[in-house]
Order: C-alpha cells, then structure tokens, then sequence
C-alpha cells in the first residue's frame, strides 16, 4: 500500500476527520493505491478506462460500458436501513440493527479491493451556497474507475466541497466495494450482496455491485434515503424522488415551478423535459431543473415552499427514449456531451448504440452490432431473434448543463418557489386527467396512496394498484407515519402552500385499448391548467376526489382529440372509485401512527365518493 497521507497530501484533502476515513476504509478493503479525484480528472480517466478496456468509444465524444450480466439494476431486497434504534424500522425500509450489520459489511469488505485503487470521490449534493449545503456533503470512496465516470457526471465533484465544511464531522461517509461479481449469488438464496445505509451514523456501505444505485452513493443512498432522514431528523426538509420544472408565461412574465413524484415507468423523465406543445410554444417556455431528486424545504425569507435538485446529472433509462418522446434527453446525449451508455446495445465497427424504441425498427444491418451482454446479433439464432438488443433498464449518463432546455437558474443556492406538488401513476382507468387537491392534508394522502397498475398485472386482483407513497418505496427510511406527519409539518409551515394534484396521462378505451390523451409535450395543458387554478384564474368543477378542469378551461388550442375521450378523462368512474377508497384503507392501516389529518382526508374523500354513489 502506498502512503495514503501522501496522497492525501498531495491532493489538497486537508479535513482530518475525511483523512481518518480515507485511511481507515483504504486499510480495510485492502487497495493497493488511493488516488483523490476532482471533476477535471475525467479526461485522464475517461483515456484510462478505454485504455484498460472499461469503456469504448460511441461516436461524437461519448463512451460505452457494459455491467456484469447479473448485475443490471438495484435490489431492493438487498438494501437495508439501519440504525440504532427499533423504532426507525417502518413497512419499507428493510431496517436491521446496525450493530448487526456493521460486522457483516466489514466482513463482506475486508480484502476485497485488494490489487485495486481505491478512488475517493470528495462531492456534493446541493448548490454550493444552498440552504441545505450541510446535508450535501460526502465522500465516496469506490474500486472501480467506471463509477468515478458516472459520480463525476452526476454530483458536483471536488475536494474543494469538503475543506471548508462548516462542521468538519458532518459528512456522508460512503463506501463502494464492487466485489467479485461473478461468484455473488445475485438473486439466490446465497445472495452476497448487501447495500446499507447506516442512517443515523450517515455512513453508506454498498458491497456487491457496480451498477447505478447500487454503486453511486451520491444519487440514491445519499440523496433519498440518507437525505430524508437528515431531512426528518432536523426537522428541516424533505428528501423525494421528485422531478422538477419550470414554466414561464412569455405573456405575463410569470414563472411557475412544479415538483413531483411518479412511480416508475410513470413517464417522470419524460414530463421532466417536456417543451411546450407546438401551439403553445409561442406562449410558453418549459425548463429543466432536474429528473429524479429534489429537496423541499420552507424559505426562510418570504416562507414560501422551496426546491432543488441536489444531482449534476442524469441518469436516464434509454428505453423507448426517442425524437417524439423526450427530443430533449436525445440532444443532451448528442456528440459533445461525453455521454456515458450502460448496457445498450453497441456497435465497435460505427461506434454507434441502440436501444429498444429509438427507432420503430433496430438497424437493419447487423454487421458489428453486438447486444447489451455483447453477443453479435449477426449470431443469433432464429429462436434469439426477437430478443432485446439492450437490456430494459439500460442507461444514459449526462450532466445537467448538456440538456437543451435546462433552467439558467439550475446551479443558483436560492432553489425554486413551487406553486404545485403532483402525483402521478400509470393507471388505464380511475384516475382523471388531472384532479386538483388544494387541501395540504388531502394533498399529502393523495401522495402516500400513490400506486400504478402492477407490471404483473396478471397475478394481482383487479384494479389493484402497486402503491407506491410519493414515489419513495424503494428509499424510504424511517417509518410511514412519521414520514406522513414530516410532510404535514413542512408544508403545513409554509405561508403560502403550493396546490397539490395528481396526473394520468394513461387512460386506455377499454374496447380498443387506444390511449386518450396524447401524452408526451400535450401533458403541459393540465399543469397550465393548474396552476391557473392556483392563481384564481379559473375554478374547475368539484369532484368527490377534487378539482377537475372544464372543457372549457383546458387549454386546447391545437390538440386533436376526440370528444368522447376527452368526457371520460375529465369525469371519474365512482365504482372503480369506491373499489379503490378500500384498497386504501388496507394500504395506509399498515402504517403504524398514521397522523389524524390523514385518516380524516381518508374518511373525507370516502364518505364523498359513497354520496356520489348515492
Ligand atoms: C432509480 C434511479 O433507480 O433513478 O430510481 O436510477
Ligand atoms: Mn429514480
């Protein structure tokens, strides 16, 4: 091992307590060299990892990887919440005691980067100067160099974020141990793998992976689970797996800011950098804050409900990402933006990458193009032939800067006023257009009975959504209940509360099973919608489940729609309703300490639903 104060020396990494946990996770692990990255490292890292076979060239100045087989997307049953206390264990946080699973995770570490270098990946996840800056520091450390590539795309990244910490303690210690990827039973009942986050210590230890979530502590680990704990904890903020964006009314000058959650492929990426409808876009003009996180928080000056994105980059799913669903995330991949590609499908010979849904067809000339495990489709046998060039949850990896349309204001401390919360799944039926909720304790409800139909629809009872509170299943860790009375308490402490709403953009006719509404750029007409509404500027017709617009109110200029679908997706179906209203029941009495205002907003839209019924 070489002398890791030397490097750490070297590289300007002055924090003792950083230095202590360079040295104590490097002699662990057992790397056999330490090297300090900063973001103007990539040049030299990017021409490394081609030069070691790591990466590969995509034309215009973009690269390509590919993760082990069995390591393509994160596990759910193998990511834990631990603390030192029983009581933070909640429905689904996965919690463990710490004391229990520090040994494990030391064990699973101890050796396993030997040979390696062990990167340390000082970063932050917020604005330099945000509000919220105390929460956003840490250090990663992490044995594979592909992870740098993707850390440095999506955190701000430098030691510069960790020297001048206002209290030098107060930073997430991460730490990434790839593992031998071959021999880790993923998915068996010998499963190696484990990826905890020691919330109450903010420590991170992710043993096991390379892939996404699993292996780029900032994003996931840090700015959800950990985030909204910290959030919890200081009684200060919120931690959501929300996109986030702005429109401006060139007429007016007004600028609104929407946030919100969705379950996944509920089409948050898409709605996160939508442009305004073509006959619209004189008049409106929609920008991009961020895709998958933001942390809410009260301002402190005009009390006002406060946003941002704590990420640099994007971490898109590439499936079905085309000209006509998200043209903005195909420019922000585009030559010039050093683009990394996960698991798509590649070609050596063009350089070129494919995924399902880019075009309606793959390339018809197969020659040099190999799948996502890297098989030549030219090989494949006529049973293989209508297999998938890339895999499903295959991925793009760009900054923030390289989306055409990304609000100038993005990299400002100050974060964003929000006029809207929205909530949104995919479901074919039940759920209108939009419904408006100004109640904030309705609006918190709506989010925590956030489902979309089950993928396996087959298997599940009829009707019965996957829920998916506020779009945080996955990383939610402290309980339900606490976490419904936090969201109370921050927004209840605003002065002026943004108008919740939720979203479908899926309605189906049941006889042909043809969409309803448009989609894509369209969804933009019921946020105007919205925030209209908010503003006083129309006043929709109530509902048992909330504000729906009128006809007359949705802006249609330009839209084609047919009228019988546009009734049905601004009316609700009362049955399906109150088959849902018991799903719900059953769904929240799983929570321990559900605060009262939230069984009222229940009993309130259930009694409402029921008279509708009559
Ligand atoms: C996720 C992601 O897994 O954003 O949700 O990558
Ligand atoms: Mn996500």
């Amino acid at each position: 091992m070489v002398d890791v104060d030397e490097v750490l020396d070297r590289s300007g990494l002055k924090s003792a307590q950083v230095r202590e946990h360079v040295r104590y996770w490097a002699a662990l692990t057992g790397a056999a060299s330490v090297e300090v990255v900063d973001a103007a490292d990539d040049d030299r890292l990017i021409a490394e990892a081609l030069a070691a076979g790591e990466i590969a060239p995509v034309s215009g100045g973009c690269y390509y990887a590919r993760s082990y087989l069995k390591d393509t997307a994160r596990s759910e049953q193998r990511t834990i919440v631990a603390t030192a206390d029983p009581d933070d264990a909640g429905v689904y946080n996965n919690w463990r005691p710490s004391s229990h699973m520090r040994p494990l995770l030391e064990e699973r570490m101890r050796g396993a980067s030997s040979g390696k270098t062990m990167y340390v990946i000082p970063y932050l996840m917020a604005q330099p100067g945000s509000p919220l800056e105390e929460y956003a520091a840490g250090v990663e450390l992490t044995d594979s160099r592909t992870v740098v590539l993707h850390m440095i795309r999506m955190a701000r990244v430098g030691v510069a974020h960790l020297n001048n910490l206002a209290d030098p303690d107060k930073f997430v210690r991460a730490v990434h141990v790839t593992g031998d990827l071959e021999n880790l039973g993923q998915g068996t009942d010998d499963d190696q793998r484990y990826f905890v986050t020691f919330a109450d210590e903010r420590t991170i230890l992710h043993f096991g992976s390379s892939y996404g979530g699993n292996a780029l502590l900032g994003k996931i680990a840090h700015g959800l689970r950990q985030a909204s704990y910290d959030g919890w904890a200081s009684g200060k903020f919120l931690a959501e797996q929300f996109m986030l964006l702005g429109i401006t009314d060139k007429e007016t000058g007004r600028k609104y800011h929407v946030c919100g959650g969705f379950p996944s492929a509920s089409g948050k990426t898409n709605l996160a950098m939508t442009l305004a409808p073509d006959a619209l876009g004189d008049r409106y003009h929609v920008e991009f804050y961020g895709d998958d996180i933001a942390w809410l928080w009260v301002g402190q000056d005009d009390g006002r409900l406060y946003a941002m994105n704590p990420e640099f980059g994007v971490f898109g799913v590439a499936k079905d990402t085309n000209e006509a669903t998200n043209p903005t995330a195909l420019e922000a991949v585009g030559a010039g933006t050093k683009t990394l590609f996960t698991n798509v499908a590649y070609n050596p010979k063009t350089r070129e990458v494919w995924w399902e849904g880019r075009t309606p067809q793959p390339p018809s000339d197969v020659d040099g193009w190999l799948d996502w495990t890297g098989r030549a489709i030219a090989d494949r046998t006529e049973a293989e032939r209508f297999e998938a060039w890339a895999h499903p949850n295959s991925r793009f990896t760009t900054t923030l800067a390289n989306v055409p349309n990304i609000a100038r204001d993005f990299d400002e401390p100050r974060g964003v006023p929000i006029d809207a919360v929205i909530f949104g799944g995919r479901t074919r039926d039940r759920e209108p257009l939009i419904r408006a909720i100004p109640d904030v304790a309705e609006g918190v409800y709506d989010g925590l009975t956030l489902g979309a139909e089950a993928t396996f629809a087959a298997e599940g009872v009829d009707g019965q959504l996957r829920y998916d509170p506020m779009s945080m299943r996955p990383f939610m860790s402290y309980p339900e209940g606490r976490y419904a009375a936090h969201w109370l308490a921050i927004v209840g402490a605003a002065r002026e509360k943004p108008i919740f709403a939720h979203v479908n953009w899926f309605q189906r006719d049941p006889d042909d099973g043809h969409f309803r509404w448009p989609g894509y750029r369209e969804n933009l007409r019921a946020l105007l919608w919205l925030v209209r509404l908010k503003n006083g500027e129309v006043s929709g017709a109530p509902s048992p489940v909330g504000v729906l617009p009128t006809r007359d109110e949705l802006e249609l200029q330009g839209l084609e729609i047919d009228p019988t679908d546009l009734d049905v997706l601004l009316s609700i179906d009362i049955a399906r309703w109150q088959q849902e209203m018991g799903f719900r029941q059953a769904h929240l009495e799983q929570f321990a300490d559900l605060p009262e205002p939230i069984w009222a907003a229940h009993r309130r839209v259930a009694r409402a639903v029921d008279d509708a019924a009559g």
